[in-house]
């Protein structure tokens, strides 16, 4: 059977992305993913001017493959990014995607339009990071208003590049959400960042453990959260979808095909070792062999159809 896909007119060698966020900062670790089985690879948000994050702790290991994160949005600038893209088209000549973050409207499109220049081959506007809400206020992913506002000012400097707006689950209604990214121009929805904000509390000192006191879940126990949030977005949009949240081995990412997803976003997995991209892809092939599908683009959605 054949893993290949065509998303948005990109070719894919298969459905599965490494997530922003996770090993997305440098080429190398980007070119990493793609070489360990990931059919694109996407980058670590970027800003246009360097963003310091949180001070650690910043990642908190639950156990079970679940993280807790307050990370921060640290990024080094689009300098940074320029030179890091350009490492990684120099080893790989696999698709990338480009997330984005900023702190304001206008400055969101001064971002776009830098980093439109760097050619990515997809860009993801980021508007859900659930830890910086203390330097930002609430992410725009949380308002009708907000998201129709900043995709519409995005879209307007992508040019040919297509636009895929990552979304929150922490909301009512997730697919008015996506609606209104739809209607505003989005060409895919990522569904969904991290869940939350949580907290961890140190029991003997009383204190929380991440410095900045609250973080974003992910990893297998938000999976059925993000599944429910990609078949709900399915059934409201047109447009493709991402589907990303706590996907770990071939049953979760057939799974979230199933719900809706034509590609796969693979970001906590990741964490423990690279070789999980060729693990997930050899068990989806084993599956869709021993069942006779031939087209793995034959999944996304299925579950509609029961
Ligand atoms: O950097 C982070 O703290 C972060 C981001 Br940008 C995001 O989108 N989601 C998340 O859980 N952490």
């Amino acid at each position: 059977m054949k893993l290949t896909t065509k998303f948005l007119g990109i070719s894919l060698a298969n459905p599965l992305v490494l997530a922003s966020g996770i090993l997305g900062t440098t080429g190398a670790s980007l070119a990493a993913a793609v070489k360990a089985g990931a059919g694109a690879a996407t980058s670590k948000s970027v800003w246009l001017r360097r963003h310091d994050g949180h001070s650690n702790p910043t990642v908190l290991n639950l156990g079970g493959g679940n993280l807790l994160n307050a990370v921060g949005l640290p990024h080094g600038g689009i300098e940074e990014a320029r030179v890091e893209f350009e490492n990684f088209r120099k080893l790989s000549s696999a698709p990338l995607f480009a997330s984005i973050a900023a702190s304001n409207f206008e400055e969101f499109g001064e971002t776009a339009a830098a980093v439109a220049e760097l050619k990515p081959d997809l860009m993801e506007l980021n508007i859900s990071c659930p830890n910086v809400e203390s330097e930002f206020g609430r992410p725009f992913a949380c308002s009708i208003r907000d998201t129709k506002k900043v995709v519409k000012i995005v879209k307007k400097k992508c040019g040919a590049i297509p636009l895929a707006v990552k979304l929150s689950p922490n909301v009512e209604n997730i697919a008015e959400i996506a609606r209104a990214a739809e209607t505003a121009g989005a060409d895919a929805i990522t569904a969904v960042n991290t869940v939350g904000p949580g907290m961890v509390i140190d029991i003997e000192t009383a204190e929380p453990i991440l410095l900045n006191r609250v973080g974003g879940l992910s990893g297998p126990a938000i999976r059925p959260l993000a599944v429910r949030a990609v078949w709900e977005i399915f059934e409201a949009v047109k447009i493709p979808i991402i589907g990303t949240g706590g996907v770990a081995n071939g049953r979760d990412a057939i799974e979230m095909m199933e719900a809706g997803a034509s590609l796969v976003g693979i970001g906590s997995a990741a964490k423990d070792g690279l070789e999980i991209f060729g693990k997930i892809k050899k068990e989806i092939e084993k599956w869709c062999e021993s069942r006779g599908i031939e087209n793995i683009s034959e999944l996304t959605g299925k579950a509609h159809r029961s």
